[in-house]
């Protein structure tokens, strides 16, 4: 494979270790944990597995190598930069615990060790794909892990190949399946040891004890770095107003960190839309009231940031799909038979008096995407809708009925974008380089203490890597109960954009000047070498929560 001058480069990047993973380790265990809520329904669901102490890793001196262990890895959901670190640290974790160690891939995802498809990892393979972005060394699909058929039929191949432990780098989804396998593994005796890797460019994996999902400091990285160019393209021309929608199924962290970055007109946050009970008109409203303002300025350009998932958020819009939700996971096969074009009225049919309404009132194509399928673990395909579209459209019309009044009399032209894909294979950055391939060493450390139920952890991510602590937090510890297909499972929590916390605190501080002044800002490329100011920086979401520097 023909490679570029950066990858050759790249290749010889060495991610920093932490200190404690730099010998042999000692394991601290701290007092045992409860669940998110739901405690006595988690606790019920997960005997087994429940109420497992936090773990932190101490280094002692390397001691004699233990007995080798085979591992399995399998790379759950959507794409996110650094998985490639995450196997390569995992690799090289086994190889430390003893060189006979091996690890095998399960390709496209959970479906490969459903289907037993899989290809050892070696060192040749390993070594071409160090700090590179993408999952293409194994392959990544969302098949949903939660059958007793599917556990089975994965611990034939798990015991064919002599597998002792599963790794699995995912979502919360993914990351919530891994908990259900772990508690299964135990509960039967199968000797398999399961441990979950946070992943997800949407940065929604996170609580007091995982401080990030990996994937998320690049994905903002490269989207910033665009949406900076578009910045000053707009400024430059003076004359577009684009509206960038912005990646993130549910959350808005990927925006909110774009906007710290960029510092555009306006950024709509979701989760605030719904704190404040917001309908689709005020959204519209509050965005053409900086069209307004920029224009009485004699400025007829800007850029608005939209996190993909704020459809969901709009309260009415939020109502509608949960009553849809459990309307097509009770009535499925019913919904199917009906003509595609007699479908809207059988939905309207259905549904309450009240999502009737609010389902009549969505332009067409936005209600009909609201019915399509779901993705395997329940979740509208939110990135299918173009809100981009619809808000500059809805502007368009609301500066219309202004201009018609007379309080508006500026040009309105648009551009439309959407980031996600874009960023989700990128080569890692320097944070994430290092991040993964110490979640990927540690999780070989929890393997070799004999752990299972546990996701990778490492914290104080702010600091140099060599002063992260290392560790293993119980997955039953991030859990609640949740309504999914209509029924109520336990899952982990999502962590959504917090209205108190410091990085919505400093947005808000500043959003109104950004909106009406020229306040761009233009981070530039993701640097790979160079001084640490521009190529170690963590995201500004994890400094501020963090508050360890001042801005
Ligand atoms: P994960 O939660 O699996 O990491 O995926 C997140 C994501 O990138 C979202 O931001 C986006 O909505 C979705 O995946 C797109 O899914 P797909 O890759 O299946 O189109």
């Amino acid at each position: 494979m023909k490679k570029s001058a950066l990858q050759q480069a790249r290749a010889a990047y060495k991610p920093q270790l932490p200190i404690v993973l730099t010998g042999g380790v000692k394991i601290v265990e701290g007092e045992p944990t409860q669940s998110a809520d739901n405690q006595a329904d988690i606790q019920k669901l997960f005997p087994n597995t429940y109420g497992l102490p936090e773990i932190r890793f101490e280094k002692v001196p390397a001691t004699e190598s233990a007995e080798p262990i085979n591992v399995g890895v399998i790379l759950s959901g959507g794409q996110a930069p650094g998985g490639h670190n995450v196997i390569s640290g995992l690799f090289d974790g086994i190889k430390s615990i003893n060189r006979n160690s091996r690890l095998y891939g399960f390709l496209m995802g959970p479906g490969g060790l459903v289907d037993h498809k899989y290809k050892e990892l070696t060192a040749d393979i390993i070594d071409e794909y160090r700090n590179t972005g993408g999952f293409d060394i194994i392959g990544s699909g969302r098949t949903k892990l939660e059958t007793k058929e599917q556990f089975d039929k994965g611990l034939e191949i798990l015991r064919e190949l002599d597998i002792k432990a599963l790794v699995i780098i995912g979502g919360d989804d993914s990351n919530t399946n891994a908990a259900i396998l772990a508690e299964y593994y135990k509960a039967i005796g199968a000797g398999v040891q399961v441990i979950g890797v946070p992943k997800t460019i949407d940065g929604d994996l996170k609580n007091s004890v995982i401080e990030t999902s990996f994937g998320f400091d690049t994905a903002t990285k490269v989207y910033s770095e665009v949406i900076g160019n578009i910045q000053r393209d707009c400024n430059s021309a003076k004359k577009y107003w684009h509206f960038i929608k912005l990646m993130g199924r549910s959350a808005s962290h990927i925006a909110l960190e774009c906007a710290l970055q960029c510092q555009p007109n306006v950024c709509i946050i979701s989760e605030e839309v719904e704190a404040k009970n917001m309908t689709l008109d005020q959204v519209v409203d509050e965005i053409a009231e900086a069209v307004v303002a920029r224009a009485n300025d004699g400025n007829n350009y800007g850029v608005v940031l939209i996190p993909e998932g704020l459809i969901e958020f709009i309260p009415a819009v939020k109502a509608l799909i949960a009553e849809l939700n459990d309307l097509l996971a009770a009535k499925a096969e019913e919904f199917a038979a009906v003509d595609p074009e007699k479908q809207r009225e059988w939905v309207i049919a259905h549904l309450s008096e009240a999502n009737a309404k609010t389902y009549e009132s969505l332009p067409a194509g936005v209600a009909r995407q609201l019915t399509l399928d779901r993705d395997p673990h329940g979740n509208v395909q939110v990135s299918l809708i173009e809100t981009e579209k619809l808000l500059s459209e809805m502007v368009g019309k609301r500066l219309e009925q202004l201009a018609a009044e007379g309080k508006y009399k500026g040009k309105y032209s648009t551009m439309h974008h959407f980031f996600g894909y874009e960023g989700r294979c990128a080569d890692p950055s320097n944070f994430d380089a290092n991040y993964c391939y110490a979640l990927g060493f540690t999780a070989a450390c929890l393997i070799a203490a004999g752990k299972t139920g546990y996701m990778s952890s490492l914290r104080n991510l702010t600091l140099a890597p060599v002063n992260w602590i290392a560790g293993g937090i119980p997955i039953t510890m991030m859990m609640n109960m949740e309504r999914r297909h209509g029924e109520m499972k336990p899952v982990i929590r999502k962590a959504l954009v917090e209205l108190d916390g410091e990085p919505f605190l400093k947005f808000a501080k500043h959003r109104d000047e950004w909106k009406r002044d020229t306040c761009y800002t233009y981070p530039g490329p993701i640097q790979y070498f160079g001084p640490a100011e521009v190529s170690d920086q963590p995201s500004l979401t994890l400094v501020y929560e963090q508050k360890r520097r001042k801005y």
